[in-house]
């Protein structure tokens, strides 16, 4: 009985899921809202509405952008309801967070890039798990990234590039903090669509993720933390 129960509930957040993806695939901003209060009505976890909704939706446009069978103003639109999308859960997932102190982070997209959605997605989560986070938006030179680290004395610099052409200012980042002695205290992970952990090891950088989980997870092992507890 408690399995056939399971079942159909998870069915019908599957449904809400896939509704809020194929909404957002077809760039139909006042659906995907109305879906998201919807699932807040249904308490389902705000994470998951982000992950299997959310970015899920926006990934298929992102293929389809890369085969040329979608375009940028479509990606536009999407992108701006995945940021009004947050915005109606930020505020449920940052309640629901009960750990506080774990460590403090700078995040930011790098120079020259202005792809930002990713990049708040993990500031949110690292926020939810108990980290203090400084977000500099997009574009961020590596004199931002090292002078805010060394004013809020934070332990982790978090870098997100989604252009080839920029992710190279990560390189720069770090050496930019060897070059100001900060190197020992300041741990650095990157992501996003064109890192990979080979370019990772490359710039020496000390942790390299594909999701906001593992965004989470590696934040946790920096500060002494391992495991999901
Ligand atoms: C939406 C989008 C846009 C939107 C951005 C809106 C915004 N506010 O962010 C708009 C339309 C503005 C845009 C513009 C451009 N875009 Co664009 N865009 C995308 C698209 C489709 C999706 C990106 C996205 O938001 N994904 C959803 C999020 C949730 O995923 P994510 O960013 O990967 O983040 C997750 C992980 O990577 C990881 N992560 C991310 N950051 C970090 C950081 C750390 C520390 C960790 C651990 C993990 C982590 O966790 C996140 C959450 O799970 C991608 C396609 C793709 N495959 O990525 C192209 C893409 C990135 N864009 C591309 C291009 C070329 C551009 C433009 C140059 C286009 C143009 N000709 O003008 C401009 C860029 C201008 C600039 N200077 O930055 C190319 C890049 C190609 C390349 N190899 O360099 C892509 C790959 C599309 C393509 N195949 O052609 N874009």
């Amino acid at each position: 009985m408690n399995h056939y129960i399971f079942s159909w509930v998870k069915a019908l957040n599957d449904d809400i899921f896939q509704r809020i993806r194929e909404s957002m695939i077809a760039c139909q901003s006042e659906d995907v809202l109305q879906l998201i209060q919807k699932a807040i009505k249904q308490k389902l976890d705000a994470s998951e509405i982000i992950k299997e909704g959310l970015t899920a939706g926006i990934r298929v446009l992102g293929d389809r952008f890369e085969k040329g069978e979608a375009f940028l103003p479509e990606l536009a639109v999407a992108a701006e309801t995945m940021k009004e999308g947050l915005k109606l859960l930020e505020p449920l997932i940052t309640e629901s967070s009960d750990q506080k102190g774990l460590g403090t982070v700078v995040i930011g997209t790098v120079q020259g890039d202005i792809h930002d959605i990713g990049k708040s997605i993990v500031a949110i989560m690292l926020i939810v798990n108990g980290f203090s986070v400084h977000d500099l938006g997009t574009d961020v030179s590596p004199e931002a990234f090292v002078n805010k680290a060394q004013e809020t004395d934070a332990n982790i610099i978090a870098m997100s590039a989604l252009l080839t052409t920029t992710m190279d200012k990560m390189r720069e980042t770090i050496e930019l903090l060897k070059k100001e002695g900060l190197r020992d205290r300041v741990k650095v992970m990157i992501g996003g669509a064109p890192v990979s952990q080979r370019f990772a090891n490359s710039i020496e950088a000390d942790g390299y993720g594909t999701d906001f989980n593992q965004a989470v997870r590696i934040a946790r092992s920096f500060v002494g933390k391992e495991g999901s507890g």
